[in-house]
Order: C-alpha cells, then structure tokens, then sequence
C-alpha cells in the first residue's frame, strides 16, 4: 500500500490534502484496486473510471450525514476503500468479506444497497423527500453511469425529481460505456455534448443573447420566442434534462479533482430545484489494457496485471456459448428467429448472433421490461424471438411477463441464463427464484437442462411450439452427461437410474448432485431411482402418478429457494392425487444468499451431496 493512502482512513482524512497529493492518492487507489481484483475477479473498468469523481465526491460530501447512492454499486470500490474498508478490501467478492456492490451491514457510509441497475435516483429522490418532511438538512446524490441511464425506473424517477423543488443532485458518470458500447438516443445526446466542446464553453453566452432578443410587439414576440426556443434545443447542452426541470451542470472532465469538487459544491449549494451534473469519464482510466476493451474488463476473473490475461483460462463452451450456438444454427433455419438482449451481448453469449445477423439483433439498453414487451410486440407481428437475460434481471420484468407475454399467449423464448447460485456477485445477483416467479403464470412453459445436448434440444424445441416458453441454464461451463439420451419430449421427463428403494426427482443443474448423492445411498446398500426432471412445466403427471404408487417419498431437488419452486409444484399435483406418498423439497432456505464461491454456498445452504445424502438418509 502506498504512503498517502495509508493515511486514509475515513473521508475526513481526504479533506485537508492538497490537488498534488490527490493525484498521487488517486494513482495509489488504482495500483490497489488493480491488484485486488487481478486477484479476487471484480469490476475493473467501471472502478477505474471513477477515483476521480468519488475522492471529490467524499471532499465536498460529509457522509454518513450527507447521502450518497451508486447505481448498480459495481463502481463503489473507492468509496469502500475510503470509508473504513482499505484493509477488508482484500477480500473483497470472498465468503465473509467484503461484497462487490454496496452493502449497509458493512458500513454506514453506504446509504442504500444497489447491484441491478437503474435505481439510484428514485432511492435518493427518496431519500431527499424524507429529509424535507423530517425538516433536516443534508445533502443526497445519486450516482448514476450512462449506461443505467437508460432503464426505465430512471427516467421515470427523472421526471418525477423535475418536478421536486429541492435540494437533490444527480451525477451522470458518462462513459459513453454500458458493458459494451451504450445504445439508444440519449447516447447519442450525450455524445454530441461531449464531442462538440463550443456547446458547453459559450453556454452562458448564449443564454444571455437568447435571453437579448428584443420583445416588439406581438408577431416579433412570438417569432423570438420560436427563434429562441430553437437556438436553445440546437446550442444549450443538457437542454433535455434543463426541460425536465433539472439545473445541468457540464460536460465536466471527470478525472480532475478540483473542477469536480468546484460543482459538486455548487450543486450543493443550489435549493429550490435538483441538478444533474454531467461527468465525463474513461472507463479503465489508468490500466491501458482496460482502457483499450472496457468491455472485457467491465467485470473480470483474476488476471495478469502484466498483460491483462485470465489466469484460468476457460477453454471448454459455457451454457450461454451453446445457447448462442444452437440460436445461430436455428436462425440460419428459420429467418423468422430475433433475438433480443437487455445490454447482456457477451455475458449471454450473443455476441456471434450480433455481428452475422445484425438486422436480427436487438440490445435495447438496461431495459427487460421494456424488452420483454417489444418481444410481445415482434412475436404478435409473426417472428420469433428469444430474450436471453439474466435470470436475476428478468425479476424485474415480471408483469410483463404476465401482461403482455402469457396472457396474450404470444411466442417469446425467454433464455435464462445465470439460473441458481451464481456466486461472487452475491444476493443482488442469485439466480435463486425464476421457477418461483413464472412456473405459476397461465401458458408459460419452462424447461430445464442437464447438460449442453439437452440445452439444444429445448431451444429447438420452445422455437417450434406455440405459445411462451422458458429455459432457465446455469452460470458456466456446460456439461456434458455421461448417460444415454432419450429424445427430449414435451412435458416428459427421463429416468436415468432406476432403484427400488427411493426416488429423487431433479430439475437441471442439480441432476449432478443429484448423481453423486445417489451413488453415496448405493454404499449404504439403497438403489435410489433418479428422474431428470427437464420440464417443470409442465409436470410429467404420469410418471408421478407411477412414481408415488410405487414410492413412499419423493425428493425433489433443485436450484431455486424452496418457496414456490419445483418441489413445491410436485407437491401440489401429489397432494390432489390419492396417495399415500409424501414429498420432501431439496432447494435453498427462504433467505437471500451472500456472495461467495458456489461450493461454498452449496454447504450452507446444506445442498452439497454429503448434506443432501445425510437429509435423506434421516427419512
Ligand atoms: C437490471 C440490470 N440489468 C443488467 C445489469 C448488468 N449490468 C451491470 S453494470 C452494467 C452496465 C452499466 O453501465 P453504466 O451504468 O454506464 O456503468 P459503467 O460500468 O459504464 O460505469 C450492466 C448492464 C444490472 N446490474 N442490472
């Protein structure tokens, strides 16, 4: 650790630093978080845009009283460094130690928890309409990037703050980046900000001719106004965010401390109605590598800091690289298949799709409500398309889902990927509940792979029926089994071990599990019968029916909270059946589960084989 940050503590110790040892402070912070994360995996980029813009930040702010809220909170490891967590930040993304994103159980700094995006400004308008109602008087920021601009809740929140006459601040932190390159038209806006310099420096000139222009009578009163409502749209930068009622504040360069400070002041200062202060950032700022492909340095495993190289180096297909694979087979099928992402390209393996079929591509930006419904809406027009997202971002899509999707039975694929536990990233990130919040919605079927072959065939299949479907595939490497393969059929599950001494019934992923805690009852003389499930919706009512004449339990396991999931759905077809037959669900407690490796995870959630094979053998 360097000299200047070993001095660093708290925010306060920032304050009476002088703009030289800040430079030097910044590039300490740098080394540190490069270090950290070539070690432990994390966000990159997005942190080493920021230094900068959280130092000033914290100089001009007195957190904890004064509020500050990241948005998605991938960006928050200098702030976590500054405020009292610079030793702890080593394990960082590790069981037990510190999390990615902001977290109030670690600190009091961190003013409200963030991890999917878009949030920021409608907690801190929040936040700022409590302050005035308790009568208190503090300042709160939100922190928002470019690309979780363009999420819905964020512009809804925009409009409503217009019309707040408050104190409330808004940090756009503009790096022309999502995870890859943004989309959508207030990109483009704020690229011809950034990119025409005239703009922001003869701001206040303008303003004043504009406001120069003579009121003689009527008709030249009218045309001057027209003249000058036309010159401001075509002269004033952030003239939108002015027209929602915001004051805007920028373009600023977001590496140089003391102009940050300078308007972040400014803005404090300010009552009567928000600001929106316009960043101007390098995303990788300081490590050339990152700065070269901030998309892949976005959020990275642990690399080396020499030549920016993973240090393990998957070579063999994850499930969304067969997902994206099998799209592109289908597509050159059928020319009726699109396919959709919410700002996910690379991570949802559409990165091959985009390029051959770019008329057939859509990423919408950070919007899965929004792309949920224009996939109603292409599908209702006769194509077919798929939206492969995260299964912990199409949370919060659901009523679309509902609404616009299942009710009108239009045929959308929803590829879920990133289903279960997911690891590092945490609660915010858990893929732990998509059976729970779609298996009960009417005409949605859902689908769950074991392995690569099996992910094909569901894909293949979802694109020639009728109606919505989803497809729920784990994080990483895509397995391939070692049994034989019955054609996939639909609402049949398959019997891969067949025992007289008990049943398990599991739905993807967990097949594998589900093998080893067969093979471990095998030792203990019981010959287990083990079904892959493949379809949770809908059920394989047969082979229940036999199952349960012929079992007096039936396990059930899977990678999903155990409210609401698959086992649940088993348990209500066997509890209208006339049986003797109970059933024991397998899945995760009823809580949100911390960060960590999946391993880790899996044992205290008691769901590792030696747990799982101790519950049963208790029965
Ligand atoms: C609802 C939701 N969808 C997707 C994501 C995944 N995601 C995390 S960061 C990010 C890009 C954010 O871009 P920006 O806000 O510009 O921040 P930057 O990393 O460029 O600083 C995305 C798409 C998310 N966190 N939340």
């Amino acid at each position: 650790m360097g000299k200047i940050l070993d001095r660093i503590n708290s925010p306060s110790d920032l304050k009476g630093m002088s703009y030289d040892e800040l430079k030097i402070l910044s590039k300490e912070i740098r080394d540190y978080i490069i270090n950290v994360v070539s070690e432990n995996g994390g966000h990159l980029a997005s942190n080493l845009g920021v230094v900068e813009l959280t130092i000033a930040l914290h100089r001009v702010f007195n957190t904890p009283k004064d509020k500050i809220v990241w948005d998605v909170g991938h960006q928050s490891y200098t702030h976590k460094i500054i405020t009292g967590r610079k030793e702890s930040f080593t394990t960082l993304r590790k069981k037990d130690g510190i999390s990615g994103f902001p977290k109030s159980i670690e600190s009091i700094h961190d003013a409200f928890e963030t991890g999917h995006s878009s949030t920021s400004i409608s907690a801190a308008l929040g936040m700022a309409k409590a302050r005035d109602l308790a009568g208190e008087d503090y300042s709160v920021a939100a922190v928002i990037g470019d690309g979780a601009l363009t999420g819905g809740m964020a512009f809804e929140a925009l409009n409503h703050a217009g019309d707040f006459p408050t104190n409330f601040i808004v940090i756009l932190n503009d790096n022309e980046m999502s995870i890859s390159h943004n989309i959508g038209g207030l990109s483009n806006y704020l690229s011809r900000i950034r990119t025409e310099p005239a703009y922001f420096k003869f701001k206040g000139t303008i303003e004043t001719i504009l406001n120069k222009i003579p009121v003689i009578g009527k008709p030249t009163f009218k045309m001057a106004e027209k003249l000058r409502d036309w010159l401001k749209y075509l002269l004033v930068p952030g003239v939108i965010f002015e027209e929602l009622g915001f004051k805007y504040l920028g373009p600023i360069d977001g590496h140089d401390i003391k102009k940050i400070e300078k308007v972040i002041a400014r803005a404090k200062s300010y009552n009567g109605y928000p600001v929106l202060i316009h960043v101007v950032t390098v995303k990788g700022k300081g490590y050339s590598i990152a700065e070269d492909k901030p998309n892949i340095y976005h959020g990275i495993s642990p690399f080396f800091i020499e030549n920016g190289e993973v240090k393990k180096k998957n070579k063999e297909k994850t499930y969304s690289d067969i997902f994206g694979d099998t799209l592109m087979e289908l597509a050159e099928e059928n020319e009726k298949i699109v396919a959709v992402t919410a700002a996910m390209t690379e991570g949802t393996g559409l990165s091959s799709f985009a390029v051959k079929y770019k008329n057939r591509f859509f990423d919408v930006g950070i919007a899965e409500q929004h792309a949920t419904t224009f996939c109603a809406g292409l599908a209702k027009e006769g194509l077919r398309p798929v939206f492969a997202v995260y299964s912990t971002f199409l949370q919060r899509a659901y009523d679309q889902v509902v609404h616009d999707v299942c009710l009108q039975n239009r045929n959308v694929v929803f590829a879920i990927d990133r289903a279960g536990i997911v690891g590092s990233d945490g609660e915010t990130h858990q893929g732990v509940f998509d059976i729970s919040y779609l298996r009960h919605i009417p005409n949605i079927r859902m689908m769950s792979p074991k392995d690569a072959k099996e992910l094909s065939d569901m894909l293949r299949l979802a694109l020639s029926l009728e109606g919505p479907s989803a497809i729920r595939y784990p994080r990483g490497k895509a397995k391939e089994f070692q049994f034989s393969y019955t054609p996939l059929k639909i609402g049949k599950s398959e019997v891969l071990i067949e025992g007289k001494d008990g049943v398990i019934i599991s739905e993807g992923n967990m097949v594998y599990k589900a093998v080893e805690v067969v093979e471990k009852l095998k030792q203990e003389g019981k010959n287990f019968t083990l079904v892959n499930a493949r379809f949770i919706k809908p059920l394989d009512e047969e082979l229940l029916i036999e199952l349960s004449k012929k079992h007096k339990v039936i396990f059930t396991m899977e990678d999903n909270v155990r409210s609401g999931g698959f086992g649940s759905s088993i348990l209500e077809f066997i509890s209208k059946q006339k049986t003797d037959a109970i059933v024991r669900i397998i899945g995760y407690d009823d809580s949100f589960i911390p960060h960590g490796e999946k391993e880790e995870l899996l044992f205290t959630q008691n769901m590792d084989s030696d747990s799982i094979f101790n519950t049963i053998m208790k029965e």
